[in-house]
């Protein structure tokens, strides 16, 4: 198997995933600066995004919940997703809520915001970003009142929320009390350890 990603970028949740799975898997960087048609990954996945996962079979799975929850299914003595169709439909429920709006709605707009026309439009970019970023991460916080995890058991879901918060502080968005615990339980894992390390992060 092998994850393409990039230091920090969403892929650091699966980059995650596959250290807590703990089998051979190879890791290669992409510099996401590099024009998309310049990119070796474009060869590899015509969207030209991370994370990018091939298969021993050489397909390749693209879009985080997909390979999260394909990583989850076909190693189910990790335990990283329920068994039950209701614990599962909630996982990635939860998984989707933290990739599609807190990550593609919020951080996204604050990353896109460099690529803004004028000062003007930058700022507006920025605030709106931090804006649904923080009403998700309030959401998330109410979904960690009196509890650990996400969605019952630590799952694929806890690590879609943990590469959001990570770039929550250098875009100066506030983590409310129950995620910032959870992120440090997060950090505390040593997948999570491991894999910072080999990212360059920790
Ligand atoms: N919806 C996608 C989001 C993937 C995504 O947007 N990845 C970003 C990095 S966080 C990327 O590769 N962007 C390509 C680029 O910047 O050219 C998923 O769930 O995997």
């Amino acid at each position: 198997m092998k994850l393409y990603y990039s230091p920090g970028a969403c892929s650091l949740g699966i980059h995650v995933l596959l250290e807590e799975i703990g089998k051979p898997y190879e890791a290669e960087k992409v510099d996401l600066r590099t024009p998309v048609a310049e990119r070796p990954l474009s060869r590899v996945n015509p969207k030209s995004k991370v994370p990018t996962l091939v298969r021993d079979d050489g397909s390749i799975l693209t879009e985080y919940p997909a390979i999260a929850f394909w990583l989850a299914r076909t190693n189910p003595q990790k335990h990283l997703i329920p068994e039950d169709i209701e614990g599962q439909t909630r996982v990635l429920e939860a998984t989707d809520f933290c990739v599609a709006t807190m990550h593609m709605q919020g951080f996204s707009r604050i990353f896109a915001a460099r690529r803004a026309a004028t000062e003007a439009e930058r700022d507006s970019m920025i605030a709106q970003g931090r804006d649904i970023a923080t009403r998700a991460l309030v959401r998330a916080d109410g979904m960690l009142a009196g509890k650990p995890w996400l969605v019952g058991d630590f799952s694929i879901a806890d690590t879609a929320l943990f590469y959001c918060c990570t770039w929550a502080p250098p875009f100066e968005v506030a983590l409310p009390p129950n995620v910032a615990a959870h992120f440090e339980r997060m950090k505390a894992r040593p997948a999570v350890r491991a894999t910072l390390q080999a990212e360059g992060l920790a």
